[in-house]
């Protein structure tokens, strides 16, 4: 018998007398592992807990059909027909998220709440005659369902007269205060980075240049918002508890380290985060359900299949952060029909795959065991606060589960137990099968929790944990174990509003760059990518309409993805043809604010005409880039 397994066995008192010639003396009490590097504060250690929750984008925006607003409508455009927070609340709750972040105010200042600080508020909608607070119905409807609420306040205000001026950081505070006593308790606080450019401030309508952590002073907000609401995480400038994941693609990296350097946030290193950082600041990552954050009858058809959804959860909550994924409502002020569908296909098959650890009635042993409040079994206990540990300077070991006859699985799931740090660097899991050790998967870091899919379910006799690169002794809460359950597939709609054109059946004819067809797919994630273009030698596509259409318009989806060194074109030509070989101007311009807001453009051609082809040339990057990347292409007809 080797050294390690008899120890093993002496561990789970299966060794031969060890359970009879035990002295009928308490076991003496060993203590925990200290603590390695940053650890969580006990409000982001409950925030680790809640993994996934919405967003909710709703605002003048959803009325206008904008993702930015300038700052300059009138309230009266802010008028849900139907709204019901309840139903949203409901397909929240489908959807398996387990708290909902709504836009209180986002960048045009437009505040959902009845404000006594400025005229540009609910109080001045057709909204319930003025008399409406949809902060307040969405708290409220949050509660009834036990659902935690969290508020997202855009710092950045194009509306209001001082932005840029230190008295807009007093009326800053002063919504935060409001919101902050007015709608019981909040579990998170969201602070957008997007921070000053152009806007109408007052009727100045000019651009206005901040420089946000000293304009700001991002450390007293925090501090007033954590007295007011203790237990709400903050998010984003350094000194909040949450970090951003660096994209909106929903997409953590691979590791992504909770840990981070105390110094301003960088993207690169936000995606990541940084082994051994000094600050726990760990990462949520942010993703629409749709293309764009508010709600586009457009963008019907292009909604996040739940398979996608799946994919994100793997790659956000599978991967430790917490998932934050924007469900917008539409101008009824419900969340259409099918983003429901979808939710519920979602939630259902993450529900069924997690409901039951398959783990559980397996026998678990570890190469070192630290003593009886550290027991191999905690992995196995669905209790987040015990962990098996191993002595200190132990810090190599594994874990072995000795399944039930029969178990099959393909989804592994294992967590660290937080409070004492992320102690474990790179690890592996092996299953034995037929008698040998297989290695199914090795990574750098557990942390809050890592999940692992297996592309076909295994039963092996054995699975294993191996620690295989560790400063300190692991703390291992679980090691469990699942059988994924597929989503039920939901096909894709045409979009709800006639005027928007079916592109199905369109084709690319050429193009200036390979895989155009992306611009096709109605998925926003894939892009048409080439190098930046220039006058002399611009970007250009031809697609077939398939047949004869009036055509009113184009609209052009820039892509989001942004660590591509790419950007949006600047401007447009757009022509159409009959028969494709003549052809016609239909408009040229530039598309307004798209390299910031990454929002679909929607063009309109000065009078609607009959066309089979659509010509689009594209001479400039938006902003200086080295490449030019588009995500789609549609069009819509006149409406009737
Ligand atoms: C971004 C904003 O500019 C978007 O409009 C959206 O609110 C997103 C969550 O954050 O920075
Ligand atoms: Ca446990």
């Amino acid at each position: 018998m080797t050294e390690i397994s008899r120890r093993s066995l002496l561990a789970t008192g299966l060794a031969a007398g060890t359970l009879a010639t035990a002295p009928a003396l308490a076991a003496p009490r060993t203590a925990p592992p200290k603590p390695y590097g940053a650890v969580p504060s006990p409000r982001q250690w409950r925030w680790h807990g809640r993994e996934q929750y919405a967003f909710v984008h709703f605002s003048i925006n959803t009325f206008t059909d904008k993702e930015w607003g300038y700052g300059d409508e009138s309230p009266k455009l802010f008028n849900p027909t139907d709204f019901d927070a309840d139903q949203i609340v409901a397909a929240a709750k489908a959807g398996g998220l387990r708290g909902l972040i709504l836009t209180a105010k986002h960048h045009d200042g437009f505040c959902l709440w009845p404000t006594t600080l400025t005229e540009h508020c609910i109080r001045n909608s057709p909204y319930k005659d003025g008399k409406g607070d949809i902060v307040r119905e969405m708290a409220d409807a949050c509660r009834r369902a036990g659902l935690p609420f969290g508020l997202y306040l855009s710092p950045w205000d194009r509306n209001h007269a001082d932005y840029g001026r230190p008295a807009y950081v007093d009326y800053y505070r002063a919504q935060l205060t409001e919101l902050c006593t007015r709608y019981g308790e909040l579990f998170e606080v969201w602070f957008d980075g997007a921070n000053g450019g152009d806007g109408y401030y007052g009727g100045a309508r000019e651009a206005r240049k901040i420089d946000a952590p000293r304009y700001y002073d991002w450390p007293s907000i925090v501090a007033l918002v954590h007295r007011l609401q203790p237990n709400a995480c903050t998010f984003d400038p350094l000194g909040a508890d949450i970090r951003w994941v660096g994209n909106e693609d929903g997409v953590a990296g691979d590791p992504c380290w909770p840990t981070m350097p105390n110094q301003p946030y960088d993207q690169k290193n936000g995606n990541a985060g940084v082994r051994g950082g000094a600050i726990w600041w760990p990462a949520e990552t942010d993703v629409s359900i749709r293309p764009g954050w508010f709600y586009h009858a457009d963008e019907d058809s292009k909604v996040k299949s739940p398979e996608r959804l799946i994919r994100l959860y793997d790659e956000s909550v599978g991967r430790g952060t917490n998932l934050n994924l924007n469900i917008p409502p539409d101008r009824r002020g419900r969340i259409p029909d099918q983003d429901v569908r979808i939710l519920k296909s979602f939630g259902d098959a993450i529900r069924a795959t997690f409901a039951r650890d398959l783990a559980k009635g397996a026998v678990a042993h570890a190469s070192h065991n630290r003593g009886p409040d550290f027991e191999p079994a905690h992995v196995l206990d669905g209790n987040r606060e015990t962990y098996w540990s191993t002595p200190d300077g132990v810090t190599v070991s594994e874990l072995i589960l000795d399944l039930k006859p029969g178990t099959s699985f393909d989804v592994i799931r294992l967590r660290e137990y937080l409070p004492l740090g992320v102690r474990v660097t790179r690890f592996a899991i092996d299953a034995e099968i037929g008698g040998a050790w297989r290695t199914l998967a090795e990574h750098e870091c557990i942390s809050a929790q890592r999940i692992i899919r297996l592309p076909a379910p295994i039963a092996p006799r054995r699975a294993r944990l191996r620690i295989v690169e560790a400063p300190a002794c692991p703390a291992i809460s679980e090691f469990a174990l699942f059988r994924s359950v597929a989503p039920v597939p939901v096909p894709p709609i045409i979009s709800s509003d006639p005027s928007v054109l079916d592109t199905s059946g369109w084709r690319i004819v050429e193009a200036s760059a390979p895989d155009a067809e992306r611009l096709l797919d109605n998925d926003a994630a894939t892009i048409w990518l080439q190098p930046a273009p220039t006058h002399d030698r611009p970007a250009r596509v031809t697609i077939d309409l398939g047949k004869p259409v009036e055509l009113a318009g184009f609209s052009l989806t820039p892509s989001r993805q942004v660590m591509t060194g790419a950007a949006p074109p600047k401007g447009y030509v757009a022509e159409t043809s009959d028969d494709g070989t003549n052809w016609k101007p239909a408009a040229s311009g530039e598309f307004s604010n798209i390299a910031y807001a990454l929002s679909t453009q929607r063009i309109a051609f000065a009078t609607p005409r009959q066309a089979r082809y659509l010509r689009l040339t594209f001479a400039e990057t938006a902003v200086t880039a080295r490449r030019l990347a588009i995500a789609g292409i549609g069009g819509f007809t006149a409406t009737r």
